[in-house]
């Protein structure tokens, strides 16, 4: 395991950049390497024997900082075993390793980050190792907030609604992002099913004969019915204190907690991910009873709350103007409900097969996809039904634009990419450095591995395993993005349970957000403002450094996948 341990011991140059983690035998195999005054590079092995002599490639300039670099591209040493790059005048690159699966442990860990972010629940220590933790938030006694009253449920009125995940470096639970998180999972366990007959991480439901994935999915799942209004199918926005905890515990945190104003978005975003859990655990109904049939049934109340009600949307200003007590913490705000009601549509056609649920949805299957975010989940449903159009005997009228529409989404970021001072899709637009950027990172990986299942063309496939590498140290700030993993390490992210346990490892398998030009949290210890290079592993920094349930996700798919594929 490499958590807690970096392969390396020894000084190395940060120039030299690559996924610290390693390459599998057969697949594409780059470093970059910072300047334009070296020409040649050797591969060793431990010994100090050279394996491999390369050609560095021609010199590319970097669009964000100016800077020269140049590709080593060592793809032809195909032999396992453990290596350093060498380049003469600069020096030696840290460890990586060539071998099969080398990505299963990246996998395994960031979806076991899950587990670390899971509410209303202690870690022992047989799970968490040394990140064992008390329970905190039971959240049985929560408050129903005035902009959240209906039939049978006064101003605080008290709910239970235990369980799910803490949403990021925050410990508050927020439908609209849980949304899209377990979508991405849910959608990567219908993608590669029987990768996940073999997939352990090590949590307390490990020997119940349901995949860890599923398992994982499912507490978050328990959480999500508890967030509708019985009384007329509407779903909370969130569960949340009034303001943020501090850097503290969890098991120390006592504000009161509300579920706050139904609305349009998170509805259907619940519906969604209803319709789609629903679907899935259907194959377990003999482990489950019943689980699948809930989740069918709170679809089907929240898609006609949201058919009622198609446009009441979540403005915190407007609720704290209107209402005591004032809640300021993460607003997920979007007023824009139709992407979202094309991916409920489309969950709900994939799983009851009744196309009528997508009459009236624009497929905006001629206008240019976006990538997948929280408050952008158009893709989600182009996912589902390519995945599902053969079971669903869909007519190629309907699915071949869909398809193209991926397809040319990736053509899109394939562009150029020789050029590229990353030799990745990721980062040609200061765009991409988005709050999350490391989400985008995954999520473009995600769209050119559907395009790859599409084509069955291995450009895709490789630019995918491409943008691991730069989440795993292929990038410009030197550091491999995920905890506990890497010869440059993220140590000090925006997480509270990272910060206050006093511990000096953070929680492992946890996504940091990544570069960020915008710098929102004003910290000091930033050392670039170019828009790759925007980023500082500070706790103090939640614009950069921060962790989140809707990025981890995409690396759990991205990793996953790529291994899946890489074992067939
Ligand atoms: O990921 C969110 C990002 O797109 C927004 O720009 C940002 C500011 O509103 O909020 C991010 O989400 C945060 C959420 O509001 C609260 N929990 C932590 C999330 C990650 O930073």
């Amino acid at each position: 395991m490499q958590i807690g341990k970096p392969l390396v011991a020894q000084k190395y140059s940060s120039d030299i950049r690559l996924n610290q983690v390693g390459f599998y035998p057969a697949a594409p195999k780059i470093a970059v390497v910072v300047g334009d005054n070296f020409t040649d590079f050797l591969v060793k092995d431990p010994s100090g024997k050279a394996v491999f002599k390369g050609k560095l490639g021609p010199a590319r300039q970097n669009q964000h900082s100016g800077k020269i670099s140049k590709v080593a591209d060592f793809s032809n040493l195909k032999k396992t075993g453990k290596y350093t790059i060498e380049v003469s005048g600069l020096g030696k690159s840290a460890v990586f390793e060539i071998k099969a699966k080398i990505h299963r442990e990246v996998a395994e860990a960031s979806l076991k980050g899950f587990y670390y972010q899971r509410a209303s629940t202690d870690l022992p220590e047989k799970f968490a190792g040394k990140w064992a933790r008390p329970a905190g938030h039971p959240d049985h006694k929560v408050l129903v907030h005035p902009s959240a009253v209906s039939d049978g449920r006064a101003e605080n009125f008290v709910i239970s609604s235990p369980k799910g995940w803490y949403d990021a470096g925050d410990y508050n639970k927020y439908i609209v992002n849980s949304g899209i998180t377990m979508g991405t999972l849910l959608s990567l366990y219908e993608d590669f099913p029987l990768f996940f007959e073999n997939f352990n991480t090590n949590i307390p439901e490990n020997n119940n004969s349901i995949p860890d994935l599923l398992d994982e999915v499912i507490w978050n799942l328990r959480w999500m019915l508890t967030m509708q209004d019985p009384a007329d199918g509407g779903v909370y926005h969130k569960l949340t204190n009034p303001r943020f905890d501090g850097m503290v515990m969890p098991d120390q945190c006592d504000k009161p907690r509300y579920v706050v104003q139904k609305n349009t978005v998170a509805t259907l975003d619940f519906v969604a991910v209803m319709a789609q859990a629903g679907r899935i655990l259907k194959g377990f109904e003999n482990k489950l009873p019943g689980l699948s049939d809930s989740c069918l049934v709170a679809a089907v109340k929240g898609w006609e709350w949201a058919g009622k009600h198609p446009d009441i949307f979540y403005n915190q200003d407007e609720v704290n103007r209107k209402f005591d007590p004032d809640v300021v913490t993460g607003a997920y705000g979007d007023r824009n409900a139709a992407d979202e009601r094309f991916w409920a549509a489309a969950e709900m056609y994939a799983t009851t097969g009744k196309a009528d649920y997508l009459k009236n949805i624009d497929l905006k299957s001629g206008q240019p996809m976006t990538l997948p975010t929280w408050s952008m989940v158009h893709a989600m449903g182009y996912y589902t039904l390519i995945r599902s159009a053969e079971r669903l005997k869909m007519e190629g009228a309907l699915i071949d634009p869909i398809r193209n529409n991926v397809r040319r989404f990736a053509d899109g970021l394939l562009k150029d990419i020789e050029k590229q001072p990353y030799h990745t899709v990721m980062g040609k637009t200061a765009k991409d450095y988005s709050w999350g950027s490391s989400s985008v990172a995954a999520n473009q990986g995600i769209a050119l591995l559907y395009s790859y299942k599409i084509s069955k063309d291995r450009k895709y496939l490789n630019a995918a395993l491409g943008n691991l590498d730069y989440l795993l140290g292929r990038n410009a700030t030197t550091y491999c993005f995920l905890t506990g993993f890497g010869s440059k390490r993220v140590m000090h992210p925006h997480h509270r349970p990272s910060v206050a346990d006093g511990i000096e490892d953070p929680v492992p398998g946890l996504l940091s957000g990544g570069p960020n030009p915008a710098q929102q949290d004003k910290c000091k210890t930033y050392t670039s403002k170019f828009a790759d290079e925007s980023f500082t592993d500070d706790n103090c920094s939640y614009a950069s450094n921060e962790i989140a349930i809707n990025w981890n996700a995409p690396m759990v798919y991205l990793a996953a996948a790529i291994e899946a594929i890489m074992e067939q």
